[in-house]
């Protein structure tokens, strides 16, 4: 079968290559994402690529993570780009299109930085960096402790913000502002709430940069979605990318499930590196009280009828139920009772999901092979992203499902043994697709291998 017929070359050196890509990278202060796509520091792709230096060398995982925190907003909100000075006419919207350090109060100057976030998975990978750490000696130790120690502040200050901005339901469902912020930015989740933005006739002009680097134009966004991304970050301009103006009129206002079940785990854990360093004990409250509010959310978006996870677009009140990785948001955090829990794990593990024999790996594609959206060449549409194959092996591991996650490694190596580090994968042929060399995919077969 497609299973067995990719040859695997030994662990080590696809540990080395791995390291080699991350190594190519590196710019000295940052790892940007990829090489020639995406020439920047983003935010949650920094957090993974974290995780996986911190194999090769604990002060620069630690170094990559303090760049980021570098660019934090005074109000707390971590940002979706941090721009290199080099890649700054090589990726479009750069920060002269974003200009949030000439329109934003919050906004730092140096360096410079885009508008909006994407999903918080930075505390899950301090606690894991610490976790790598300990397993070295006294010094990896000592710098990871410290590093735990001057961080969590930050990290306490970018969950306040969104849990002070981004509830407008004021039930734990934190909203997403844009498509770029989910992480999955043409998923058709977002589909129907794309269809309600309406890019105005004075959208300034713009060219896009990134068809000329992948091999097809068809794995990208459309001309017609670039069109509405960039009305948003218009919309965002005109009202100085005030956190609470934006969402009060931004054109698209989306509770994104999944970015609401990494931010509860990720309260949780920091929560308890609070604990254990002795952060103050309110603080700690109330993360356990944004978990706890933010995971019955989740729990509360579940479809009776097909078992899934779903977004709520807060401007039209419609839940959004196609059959994306969204769906599975629960197994993320936890929360549901379990008759739903046991229901959706045999979703997962069923025909429309990894339990297809037609998929290379048995990891959750980006959309199910059984829903009309899917297109297994395109983006978030279908293909499979090794990066959530981490995520969720991850998680599996911290609820206690050991076998589960071991599957899941092995079928994110399976994956991703054909040593290109691609973006994404065809699910049903194992193509690499998309960008290859990409940083945060060779960071989590780092941490898959050693
Ligand atoms: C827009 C960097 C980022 C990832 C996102 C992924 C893609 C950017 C783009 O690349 O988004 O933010 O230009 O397509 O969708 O998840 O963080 O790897």
């Amino acid at each position: 079968t497609a299973r067995t017929d990719r040859r695997e070359p030994p662990p080590n050196l696809l540990a080395a290559r791995a390291a080699y890509v991350l190594r190519g990278n590196d710019t000295g202060s940052l790892v940007t994402a990829a090489p020639r796509l995406y020439p920047h520091m983003w935010s949650w792709d920094a957090a993974f690529i974290s995780i996986g230096l911190a194999h090769l060398d604990v002060g620069r995982a630690v170094a990559e993570l303090d760049t980021l925190f570098a660019a934090q907003w005074s109000g707390g909100m971590l940002p979706h780009i941090v721009f290199t000075e080099d890649g700054a006419d090589e990726y479009f919207p750069g920060p002269d299109r974003w200009g949030t350090h000439e329109l934003s109060k919050h906004a730092p100057r140096d360096p410079l930085t885009s508008g909006i976030c994407q999903p918080p998975v930075h505390a899950i990978a301090v606690g894991r960096l610490l976790e790598i750490a300990r397993r070295g000696g006294a010094v990896d130790r000592g710098e990871a402790e410290g590093f735990v120690r001057r961080s969590w502040p930050k990290l306490y200050a970018w969950h306040r913000w969104l849990a002070e901005h981004r509830d407008p339901g004021g039930e734990g469902l934190l909203a997403v502002v844009h498509g770029w912020e989910s992480g999955m930015d043409n998923s058709p989740r977002w589909d129907s709430a794309y269809a309600g933005v309406r890019p105005g006739a004075d959208l300034p002009p713009y060219v896009r940069r990134d068809l000329r680097l992948v091999a097809d134009a068809g794995m990208r966004p459309s001309d017609a979605e670039y069109d509405r991304y960039l009305w948003l970050v218009e919309e965002m301009r005109r009202v100085g990318y005030d956190p609470d103006r934006v969402v009060a009129t931004s054109s698209f206002l989306v509770g994104d499930v999944f970015l609401t079940a990494i931010f509860a785990v990720a309260c949780d854990v920091l929560a308890e590196l609070g604990e254990e360093f002795g952060e103050p004990a309110t603080q700690i409250a109330a993360l356990r009280g944004w978990a706890r509010r933010s995971r019955a959310a989740v729990a509360a978006t579940v479809d009776p009828a097909t078992g899934l996870a779903r977004d709520r677009d807060f401007r039209s009140g419609a839940w959004i139920g196609t059959r994306t990785i969204a769906g599975f948001a629960p197994l993320l955090c936890g929360g549901l009772d379990r008759a739903a829990e046991r229901a959706l794990l045999s979703i997962l593990d069923g025909p429309d999901w990894c339990g297809n024999p037609e998929l290379t790996a048995a990891l959750v594609p980006s959309t199910s092979p059984a829903d009309d959206a899917f297109r297994p060449r395109q983006y978030w549409r279908g293909p499979q992203w090794p990066v959530m194959g981490w995520l969720f092996g991850w998680s599996f591991a911290r609820r206690g499902w050991a076998e589960r996650a071991e599957r899941h490694r092995v079928e994110g190596l399976r994956l991703c043994s054909d040593g290109a580090f691609a973006e994404y994968y065809h699910p049903l042929t194992g193509e690499p697709l998309g960008s290859f060399d990409q940083s945060w995919t060779a960071a989590v077969v780092l941490d898959w291998l050693c």
